[in-house]
This record gives C-alpha cells, structure tokens and sequence, in this order.
C-alpha cells in the first residue's frame, strides 16, 4: 500500500461499452441517472418555451397574438410538462444518480427495471408530445370535468393526456419501489436510520408518496377513460355520476404531489447547506421527522383546492386546520436550514446561492398558502392570479432553485469537471430577480381581480402587472440560456474536478469523478452523518503521522 487514497477506486475501469448503445441498453443508475436529467432538461425547455407564449400573449390588453383554442392547448401543455415530465422526474435522476452513491451500494435493487422506468418516462412524455402533430389536450393539467369529457374536449388530444399520465405514473411507481428497496437494503455497515444521508431520507418519502398518489391518479384517469369512450358515467351528473369526484380525486394526488415535488428539494437543501456552512446540518433528526410528518399531513389536506364547492362548514374547517398543521414541520425545516447557516464559515458558491434563494422564495410561498388556506379568503381569491403567484412561489422556489442547486453541486462528481462559477453567478442574479419579477406582481394582478386561465383581458389597470411579469419571464429564459451555455463550456473546458472538490460530507464524493461502473470497490463503514469527514480526518491523521515518522519524529499512538 503506497500512500493513503482518499478515493475508493484507483484501479481504471475501461468501459467495455462505448457509443449510444451503451446508452440505450444500460442498466448502470449512473447513466440512467444522467438519461434522466438530460430528458429533463428537453421538456423544461419546451415547457419554458410554452410559458414564455403564454406570457408574450398577456403582455399587452386584447392580444390576438395567439388564438383561444391554442392558448388553452398550450397552457394545458406548459402545466403537464412541468409538473409530470420535469419537476417530479428530475427526482428521479438526481436519486437514481446520487441514491447508491451516497449509500455506499453498487447500483440499485432492481438495475433493469430501473432502465424500464426511464423508458416508460421517455415515452410518457412522446406520447403527449406527439398530440402537439394533431390536437393538444386542452382541460388544464388538472383536466376538470366536464371540461375534459368528449362534449368539450373533442379531440384525441385528452387521451394523449390520459395516457402520458399512465405511463409516466408507472414509471415512477416502479422507479418508487425500486428506491424503497434500495434505501432499506443496500446502506453501507453501519448507516442505520439516523445517519442516512437527508437526501436520502427525503427520496424515500418522496416514494411512498409516490405510491399512494400515483397509483390513485391512475385509477382516476382510467375512470376518464372510460366515461370518454365506454359510455360509463362516473363524472356525469346526468349518468348518476358526480362532477365532484374529479376534483376529490384529483387533488387527493395533486397534494401530496406537491410534496413530491418539493421533499427531495428540502432533502438537496439539507445536502448543501452545511457544506458550504462548514458546520453539521442543526437537527438532523428534526429534519428528518419534519419529512415525515409533512408527508402524512399532506394526504390530508387535498380540499383546500376546493373550497369554493359546496361542503360542509366542518369540512372547511378542518381542511383549513389540516393546511395550518402542515405549516408546522415547514416552519421547523426552515428555522434549522437558518441554524445551519448561523454563524457558518460561508461559502457562496452558486450552488449555495440557489438554495438560500429558494428557500427565500419557497417560504414566501407558504406564508401565501396560509392566507389561501383560511377558506373566507380563498372565495376571495381562488381562481385568481394569486394562486398563480402562490403556487409559482413554492413549486418553482422549492423544485426548480433547488434542481439548479443540485446540478451545480453534482455536475463535477457526474462528469469530472466544475461549472463556471461566475456563469452561475450571473444565472442566479437573472433567476432571481427574473422570478421575482415575474411572480410577485401577480399578487396584485390577482387581488385586483384578474382571473387565471383567461386568455386575454380589456381591462387596462392590469396591463402594468402583466407587463412587468413578461419581462421577468424572459429574465427567467435567458438565466436558463446562461445555465446551458455554462454546462456546455464546461464539458469541453471546465477545471478538472477530482473526486472531492467542496470538501463534502457524503460518501459519493468518496469515488472518483465521475464514479467508475461498480462505484466503490471497498466500502467504508459509517460511524456518523457525515462520512466524508471522518475519512478526512483518519487519512489527516495517518499523513501526519506518516509525516512524522519520516521526518524521525517518533509516532504518537
Ligand atoms: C404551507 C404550505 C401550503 C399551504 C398552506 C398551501 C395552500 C394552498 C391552497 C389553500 C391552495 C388553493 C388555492 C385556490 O385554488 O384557491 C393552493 C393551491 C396550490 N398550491 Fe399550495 N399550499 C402550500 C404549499 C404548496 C406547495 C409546497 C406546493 C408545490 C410545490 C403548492 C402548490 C400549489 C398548487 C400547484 C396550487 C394550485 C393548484 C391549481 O389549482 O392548479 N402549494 N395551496
Ligand atoms: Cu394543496
């Protein structure tokens, strides 16, 4: 043995496979991992691309830029492509990538149903997209009956729709289980419960929500199916279905599936956080019980999107204390992020600056939930340009910041070189202000009346709004510009990484960048939350004395 290695593998591995087809065959979660995250990458640019229509066309009163019919079709397509092919996916390549890294495992419990799963996302995604060549679906991502129903949505686009969700939701369904059985499995000797990774401990919620959510979505949009095309009636009031039951089945998914978009965001804030604070994450076990109990919260308080339908007044008022609770365990992640960084050594990196930004972000978000949650305020406001703001403010703060913040934090372990940082820098000062720009003009918008959903409006006092959250959606596009432009430099030119270059706490940055095949030929034992360190310090150590011997001092042992 020469000197200690602070990697886990020295010895070259030559990949035997070269070329696209070791893509589109392999079973290694690293390469899913990053097949994933470049898919990704794909919609949430044609999602952009659509936000960016919607806005131009309500930049300026009576707009006839676009027609109704396309308007609707486009709206329908920007809200599904975010929400089902870019922010609940990009969880599933960053866990697929990172998940047996971190955990000191050499690939996933089930390797080839994880490719299943990235093909079934793939094709999820085709096959909404291939309705854009005859008719996009026009019912809203959240597809309301009767809206969605053959009466007003002739076309085949619905089932385009229909049958994205199905193969999407099975693909996380399955990307779920093999996530569960990885995490309860595979963890390296000695990472018990209490020093996984909170990473980790957030893709695991992440999965049983997954579970309960997506499986019921499926079966609800089945049911659409059907009363579309075999004559059965169960959102049919006239077929002695219910209207209603959509949209108590929909939000029982659409719920929790806001915190399936936003858990693994909390769980990459926890990541960074005390890295680049050069001080252990405040309340570990906090954290990872506030996880918890958000997820068992967030089943039960899918009503507050409904509460402008008739319901009982104890109804209201339980899901309105429901929505109070679940303030609770946010508020406690977000005082100990806060701790963490409490007289830190800090380091602002970009990746850091993406978190704190979208935790900035994301609190003013839950601040706007609990005033939407008491139920008196949310008739005032439903349907307005306040929940836009609202849940812009908290899905984009959370998921997308935090999305950023990964790919800055993880790029150099997935490809062996660092992004600019001044790149970043500037990319994060236009997010930024671009999102805030964008989004909290809409506050006003909304509270001045200004509907959502409308395709164009003649009331001139909302021009100014509208006006100012165009320009920041354009600021918003070109820090994603300046974002892509900084990933492609870096893979011709960006500085070589090596295996640890933040000087992190988990075991991914114990392997060499970016990790050969197998990812660990030896795997060390955990003895605490954060490995990494104990590894620098053993091998400091070992060096020192080392150092010492040869020097003809005596060892100190
Ligand atoms: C403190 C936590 C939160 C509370 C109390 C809360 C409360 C609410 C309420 C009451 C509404 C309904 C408003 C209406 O339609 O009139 C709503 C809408 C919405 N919220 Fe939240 N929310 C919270 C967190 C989140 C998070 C974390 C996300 C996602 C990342 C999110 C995403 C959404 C979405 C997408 C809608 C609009 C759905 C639609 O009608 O299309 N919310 N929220
Ligand atoms: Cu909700």
């Amino acid at each position: 043995m020469g000197r200690p290695q602070i990697i886990a593998s020295a010895v070259d591995n030559p990949d035997r496979t070269r070329g696209w087809t070791s893509w589109i065959t392999t079973t290694d979660h690293k390469k899913i991992g990053i097949m994933y995250l470049a898919t990704v990458l794909v919609f949430f640019i044609l999602g952009g691309v659509e936000a960016l229509l919607i806005r131009t066309q309500l930049a300026v009163p009576d707009n006839t830029l676009l027609t109704p019919e396309r308007y609707n079709q486009i709206l329908t397509m920007h809200g599904t492509t975010m929400v089902f092919l870019v922010v609940v996916p990009v969880w599933a390549g960053f866990a697929n990538y990172l998940l047996p890294l971190m955990l000191g495992a050499r690939d996933v419990a089930f390797p080839r149903l994880n490719a299943w799963s990235y093909w079934m996302y793939l094709f999820g995604g085709i096959a909404l997209y291939a309705s854009m060549l005859y008719s996009p679906p026009e019912a809203g991502w959240f597809s309301y009956v009767p809206l969605s129903l053959k009466q007003y949505s002739g076309t085949n686009g619905q089932e385009a729709w229909i049958y994205m969700v199905h193969l999407t939701g099975l693909s996380s369904i399955i990307g779920a289980i093999n996530f569960i059985a990885t995490i309860h499995n595979m963890r390296a000797p000695g990472m018990g419960w209490g020093r996984m990774p909170l990473f980790v401990w957030t893709i695991l919620i992440y999965a049983y929500l997954v579970i309960v959510a997506l499986t019921s979505l499926a079966a609800t949009v089945t049911m659409l199916l059907l009363d579309r095309n075999f004559g059965t009636g169960f959102f049919d009031p006239a077929q002695g279905g219910s209207a209603l039951l959509w949209q108590h089945l929909f939000w029982f998914f659409g719920h929790p599936e806001v915190y399936i978009l936003v858990l693994p965001a909390f769980g990459v804030f926890s990541e960074i956080l005390p890295v680049f604070a050069r001080k252990p994450i405040f309340g570990y076990k906090a954290i990872a019980a506030a996880t918890v109990g958000i997820a068992f919260l967030g089943m039960l308080v899918w009503a507050h999107h409904m509460f402008a339908t008739p319901m009982s007044t104890t109804v209201l008022a339980f899901f309105m204390l429901m929505s109070f609770v679940i303030a609770v365990p946010t508020g406690v992640k977000i005082f100990n992020w806060i701790a963490t960084l409490w007289r830190g050594t800090v380091e602002w990196t970009t990746a850091l600056l993406y978190c704190v930004g979208g935790i900035a972000t994301f609190t003013m978000g839950g601040i706007t939930g609990i005033f939407l949650a008491v139920f008196p305020i949310d008739w005032q406001l439903t349907d307005t340009y306040f929940v836009v703001a609202h849940f812009h403010y908290t899905a984009f703060g959370a998921s997308a910041f935090a999305m950023i913040a990964a790919l800055y934090f993880w790029w150099p372990k997935m490809t062996g070189r660092m992004l600019s940082e001044k790149l970043g820098k500037v990319g994060f000062a236009l997010m930024f202000i671009g999102f805030h720009t964008t989004f909290l003009i809409q506050h006003s918008a909304g509270l001045s009346g200004m509907p959502r959903r409308i395709y164009e409006y003649s009331e001139t006092s909302w021009t100014w709004y509208n006006f100012v959250s165009t320009i920041g959606a354009f600021m918003i596009a070109l820090s994603v510009a300046v974002t892509v432009v900084g990933v492609v430099w870096s893979l011709k030119r960006g500085a070589i990484a090596g295996p640890d270059p933040w000087k992190a706490n988990t075991l991914e940055w114990f392997t060499p960048s970016p990790p050969p095949e197998n990812n660990f030929d030896v795997v060390p034992r955990v003895r605490s939350v954060e490995p990494m360190k104990d590894i620098r310090r053993e091998i400091e150590q070992r060096t020192n004395a080392e150092q010492r011997y040869r020097s003809g001092q005596p060892m100190l042992h």
